[in-house]
């Protein structure tokens, strides 16, 4: 190969590169930190900012030096050796002075945040305990007696405290748009207290490899409004009412198999290994928010769960394609 050729290659596998890096970045993604919905995600962008914006200052001085010096001191043939220095105690001082004053703006705005963030939480807050589970989480709300998995509802405008704890391995717990990273610690009890600011949904990650499923254990917060959020508790309290039509030969089904020693469903059994089903129907994913949660999914889900989430902790319980039918009808139909 020549040096043209080569030359070409590089230049194109650097704009490839460029291409991949870029088709990465998106403003406004699901997983956007630069969109903040809550006073914590707000406090971190802030942080952020500083921080970019005197990186790109640096980054643009030193360019410019460099491109400069480049040009400047080129070897030319025939040139003599330009001077040299050494031991310059002004230029020891000044690049030891900089660096250092670039920290302290750095550090000023970040020691703020970090307390203004991790003060007490206020009497009002709301409190809600999270699991993090191989491979989804568990969210329960012990002042309002209700527990459900992987789609978390918070009031608008309402303090919360996540109380971060896990019966396995350490997860970490990301929901971009309204915080920051906060890891789950097996036999410790990790503290988020934030308020979401503006109604909608968002989407979580666990952000700590957790093993096989780690990538597909996602989350959703739901921020309701006031009335929303009441409704919502309201509807979790109810025991469900006994199904009919199709749904009722599926919750039989559903109570005589294994179901029933790892699920909760209020008034049929009280399990505790996977997901509380009281209100599965209400929720709009599948398999910690993998799938839409629709009776077709789910019925595959049932058959065999495996297949569509790698070392998934639910086993195959060789239910017929009919009966796992029924049974999806009848936990969609747990609202
Ligand atoms: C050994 C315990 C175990 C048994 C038995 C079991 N499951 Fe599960 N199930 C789990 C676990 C754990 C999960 C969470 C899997 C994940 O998302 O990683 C789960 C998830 C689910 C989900 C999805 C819940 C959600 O919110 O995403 C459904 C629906 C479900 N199971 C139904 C059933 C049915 C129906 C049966 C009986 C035929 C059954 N399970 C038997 C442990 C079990
Ligand atoms: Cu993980």
């Amino acid at each position: 190969m020549n040096r043209r050729t080569s030359s070409r290659l590089s230049v194109r596998s650097a704009l490839a590169t460029l291409v991949a890096t870029l088709g990465g970045c998106a403003w406004d993604g699901p997983m956007t930190t630069v969109i903040p919905r809550s006073d914590f995600a707000r406090e971190i962008l802030h942080v952020y900012a500083i921080v970019t914006w005197v990186a790109a200052g640096i980054a643009l001085v030193v360019g410019v030096a460099l491109a400069w010096v480049l040009a400047r001191f080129r070897e030319k043939p025939g040139a003599a050796l330009p001077v040299q220095t050494r031991g310059h105690t002004l230029l020891e001082l000044a690049w030891t002075i900089a660096p250092a004053l670039v920290l302290l703006v750095i550090t000023i705005p970040t020691l703020h945040v970090i307390f203004r963030t991790q003060g007490a939480p206020p009497a009002q807050a709301l409190e809600v305990t999270v699991l993090g589970r191989q491979w989804w989480w568990e969210f329960r709300y012990p002042t309002l007696g209700v527990a459900t998995a992987n789609e978390l509802h918070l009031p608008v405008g309402r303090p919360v405290t996540l109380r971060l704890e896990g019966p396995d391995v350490i997860h970490s717990f990301w929901v971009p748009q309204l915080g920051g990273k906060r890891d789950v610690v097996p036999g410790r009890s990790n503290r988020l207290v934030l308020t979401p600011q503006v109604a909608g949904a968002y989407w979580g990650q666990c952000a700590e490899f957790c093993g096989a499923s780690h990538a597909n254990m996602r989350m959703r917060v739901i921020v309701d409004t006031p009335d929303a959020f009441a409704r919502w508790v309201a509807a979790q309290q109810v025991t469900p009412p006994e199904p009919s039509g199709p749904a009722a030969a599926g919750k039989a089904i559903f109570a005589s198999r294994a179901c029933v020693g790892c699920h909760t469903i209020r008034g049929v059994s009280a399990g505790v290994l996977g997901p509380d089903l009281t209100t599965f129907g209400s929720r709009t994913t599948l398999g910690a928010g993998l799938f839409p949660n629709t009776p077709e999914n789910v019925a595959a889900w049932i058959t065999d769960p495996g297949a569509l989430k790698p070392g998934v902790k639910m086993p195959a319980l060789g239910l017929t394609d009919g009966e796992a039918r029924a049974v999806a009808r009848y936990l969609t139909s747990l609202k």
